[in-house]
């Protein structure tokens, strides 16, 4: 099976959550599905890595902090890419084509912002491998929750049990990532929008819902006045 070319599927509309450990990510979808369901919307929940079952045995293998052979960035690009071409062919583009929203914990930025930024692999190389992997499928909408990376890990830290590999990294590697997260949405403000995910869960909560109910309120009656 190849990737179609199109760039986006024109009836389902693809929505992705990413941030840096510990902006509360997770917990921000579940309630965003929720609320979307209540609205009348189809929701498919899922994350990257993972969502297939090939892909969610790739995330194991990429994430696991079990074996002590050292992990070569270019095969951590490689597996993420791996995982997410399953991912966009199997449950990402049918979900899209039947009309439902997408709803993805983490995507192509995340690859950008880790293996580029953070590991400090060749963009425009992850660009173009992201882009044979996905056939250019892109997010129509992003919400980077942003939080500083003290806080962030700290948080990280009290969710005991849940540290995988990447958790372990230095400060330095952390503080690239959301480095890189923020260039990305100052490079496309139009598709990624920052909420300071440094405030009580409910009021992140609140804007993220005001955000993106808005976002689509707004697409649904350009489509009808079209
Ligand atoms: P979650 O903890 O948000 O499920 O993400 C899993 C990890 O996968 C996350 N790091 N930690 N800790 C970021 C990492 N990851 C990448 O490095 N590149 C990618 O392209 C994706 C999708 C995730």
């Amino acid at each position: 099976m190849r990737h179609p070319r199109t760039r986006r599927d024109s009836r389902g509309v693809f929505l992705t959550l990413e941030g840096p450990e510990g902006s509360g990510k997770s917990t921000q979808m579940l309630h965003l599905g929720t609320v979307l369901r209540k609205a009348g919307y189809s929701v498919l929940h899922t994350r990257e890595p993972g969502g297939t079952k090939m892909a969610e045995a790739i995330r194991e293998t990429m994430l696991s902090a079990a074996s002590k052979e050292p992990v070569v960035p270019e095969t951590e690009a490689l597996l993420v890419l791996a995982a997410r071409s399953q991912h966009v062919a199997h449950l990402i583009r049918p979900a899209l084509a039947r009309g439902s929203i997408v709803l993805c914990d983490r995507f192509a930025d995340s690859t950008f912002a880790y293996q580029g930024f953070g590991r400090g692999l060749s963009l425009s190389w992850l660009q173009h491998a992201n882009r044979t992997a996905t056939g250019g499928l892109t997010p129509h909408l992003t919400v980077l929750l942003d939080v500083p990376v003290s806080i962030g890990l700290a948080r990280r830290r009290r969710a005991r049990g849940q540290q995988n590999r990447l958790d372990r990294e230095s400060t330095s590697f952390h503080q690239r990532v959301r480095q890189g997260f923020l260039t990305l949405a100052s490079r496309t403000p139009r598709r990624i929008k920052v909420v300071n995910a440094n405030r009580p869960v409910e009021v992140v909560r609140a804007e993220i819902e005001g955000l993106v109910l808005g976002w689509l309120r707004t697409r649904e009656r350009r489509a009808g006045a079209r």
